[in-house]
């Protein structure tokens, strides 16, 4: 009998891998773990995850001899940490593999924002091009400033790429870093006042919840702009709907929203803003990586070698 179980919205040939590695038990959703008999679901030792559903105390109760949930992301906020280390249960996570992938995004997104990109496109398509005449004058986006909320992993390369673009970089992070040249703030306020754009590359979870909040917004200003690529949690959605239709924020390129993917709906009249489907890591090359490391995660807990990338 299998020891693993694959759950989530793993695509097929995602699936077709993992069966080929531990021929787990599948599930679509992490709810249906009720329905697995009781003797397969007591076995399982070790769950392949993907997902952003909270993974917490009653469904690792579902899973008595549970010894490691590998999770299919970076972000591992849906599991509860707290309640798996109580348990003793390992958790690793894909980090790293991704960072290109969604740093690319995030100037993605602060490109098409400052430059009008999608409005641009349709002008064209639209046949306004010939009929018109040029597309409006737009804000330029490189020699500006840009503020990192996170200086991390992501946000280390979300900065490496905007200096490239001759932006005067500001930051926030745990701890001031070894980076001539950028400067830190303590304060996301003082951030967001001394930059155009702020990038939000924080961690998910209760401990940054509203970390990009109603003053931040503020302090951003009618001229500024915010791209998210980390959760939809880590802002203030109310109050940035508010200040967005109120021309109190310049606008906003986001990847992630609460409640994804049945996102408000107000974002879809404000045309300020650039909406992405939290497709950050969602290109051919690194969803591989992803999942390889998820697999070979999986592979050393049921080997009882050392785990590749744990987070505890
Ligand atoms: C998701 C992500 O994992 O890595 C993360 O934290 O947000 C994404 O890469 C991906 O959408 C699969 O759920």
């Amino acid at each position: 009998m299998t020891d693993v179980a694959a759950i989530g919205n793993f695509k097929d040939h995602e699936r077709a891998e993992l069966t080929a590695a531990f021929d787990p038990i599948h599930l679509t959703r992490l709810a249906e773990l009720q329905d697995v008999d009781p003797g397969t679901r007591e076995g399982l030792r070790a769950i392949a995850y993907k997902g952003h559903v909270p993974f917490g105390a009653a469904e690792m109760d579902l899973v008595p001899s549970l010894g490691l949930i590998a999770n299919y992301g970076v972000g591992f906020d849906a599991i509860d940490i707290g309640e798996a280390q109580a348990r003793g249960i390992r958790v690793t996570n894909t980090p790293d593999v991704l960072n290109d992938d969604v740093a690319d995004l995030a100037i993605g997104l602060w490109l098409m924002q400052r430059r009008e990109m999608e409005a641009a496109s349709r002008w064209a398509r639209d046949g306004h091009w010939a009929e018109k005449g040029e597309f409006r004058l737009v804000t330029q986006a490189s020699c500006g400033t840009a503020g990192i909320l996170g200086l991390g992993r992501i946000g280390r390369e979300i900065a490496d790429r905007l200096a490239a673009f001759k932006m005067e970089i500001h930051y926030t992070s745990r701890t001031e870093k070894e980076t001539p040249g950028w400067t830190f703030h303590e304060d996301p306020v003082a951030l967001a006042r001394a930059v155009d754009t702020l990038f939000v590359a924080l961690v998910g979870g209760p401990e940054t919840e509203n970390a990009v909040s109603k003053d931040v917004i503020e302090a951003l200003g009618p001229t500024g702009v915010l791209v998210n690529i980390s959760r939809g949690s880590t802002v203030d959605e109310a109050a940035l709907l508010d200040a967005l239709e109120d021309g109190r924020l310049g606008g906003a390129g986001l990847d992630v929203f609460r409640g994804e993917p049945a996102i408000d709906p107000r974002f879809y009249e404000i045309p300020s803003v650039v909406i992405q489907p939290h497709q950050g890591s969602g290109s051919v090359a690194t969803r591989a990586a992803m999942a390889k490391l998820q697999r070979d995660n999986v592979a050393a807990f049921l080997q009882g070698d050392d785990l590749l990338t744990p987070v505890v």
